[in-house]
């Protein structure tokens, strides 16, 4: 019985050999059809900010095309990569190549989610939405502000924080803004606390590495 399947074995390559050398020419194979992309749609819902655990009002948005034009039925998963749900998790494109999700936020002050869709290329997507909470802080580092973007409610305070080791750094606020404001350039360990009474954005940098949106610039978003 061993005898008899080893004999089976040595068979099959010596049949598959004389198929292949059979002289015949195959046609070329088709030449695989482009991958479908996945891309940020328009209104694309990235970058919102709402209050801690809220809602936000806007969906986000993904296209799935390929050769320029929307792929139907493609399925979209949207992974939370911090903080916060969405709603659902996975999601069809429709006529339109776009699929969307719903994101309600946590209390993590930023939260972060990425679309993929099987079989494309472009992806994952990446997104973020800011959870405003009363308060937040901030760490002034060598030599950027971590999170660069932060959002808290109108009332609220940020803390900013020169750990030990942070070298020459300070807030200058730029649009005309008087906020936050503390000119003196300083080293670590140093701290202090900005109210933000009023709801907008306040745009900041450090006068010894930035200026106004470039290098070493931060960003507080008050909500309502
Ligand atoms: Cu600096």
């Amino acid at each position: 019985m061993k005898r008899l399947s080893n004999l089976i074995v040595a068979a099959v390559p010596l049949v598959a050999a004389a198929c292949g050398g059979g002289g015949t020419v195959s046609p070329p194979p088709p030449p695989p059809p482009p991958a479908a992309q996945i891309a940020k749609a328009a209104n694309s819902g990235d970058e919102q900010v709402g209050a801690a655990n809220a809602t936000l009002p806007q969906p986000l948005r993904v296209a799935v095309t390929q050769n320029g034009t929307p792929v139907a039925n493609r399925e979209v998963s949207w992974q939370v990569t911090n903080g916060g749900s969405v709603s659902p998790g996975t999601s069809n494109t429709g006529a339109d190549g776009i699929a969307t999700t719903t994101v309600t936020l946590g209390t993590a002050p930023i939260m972060t989610i990425s679309a993929s869709s099987t079989g494309t290329s472009g992806g994952p997507i990446s997104f973020t939405a800011l959870a405003a909470g009363a308060n937040a802080s901030v760490q002034v580092l060598n030599n950027r502000y971590e999170p660069q973007t932060i959002a808290i409610r109108a009332g609220g305070r940020v803390t900013f924080d020169w750990p030990t080791g942070s070298s020459q750094h300070n807030l200058i606020p730029d649009d005309g803004k008087d906020r936050p404001n503390d000119p003196v350039i300083r080293n670590g360990p140093f701290s202090v606390a900005v109210t933000f009474p009023t709801a907008g954005e306040y745009f900041y940098h450090c006068s010894v590495h930035g200026s106004a949106r470039s290098g070493m610039w931060g960003k507080v978003v008050v909500v309502p």
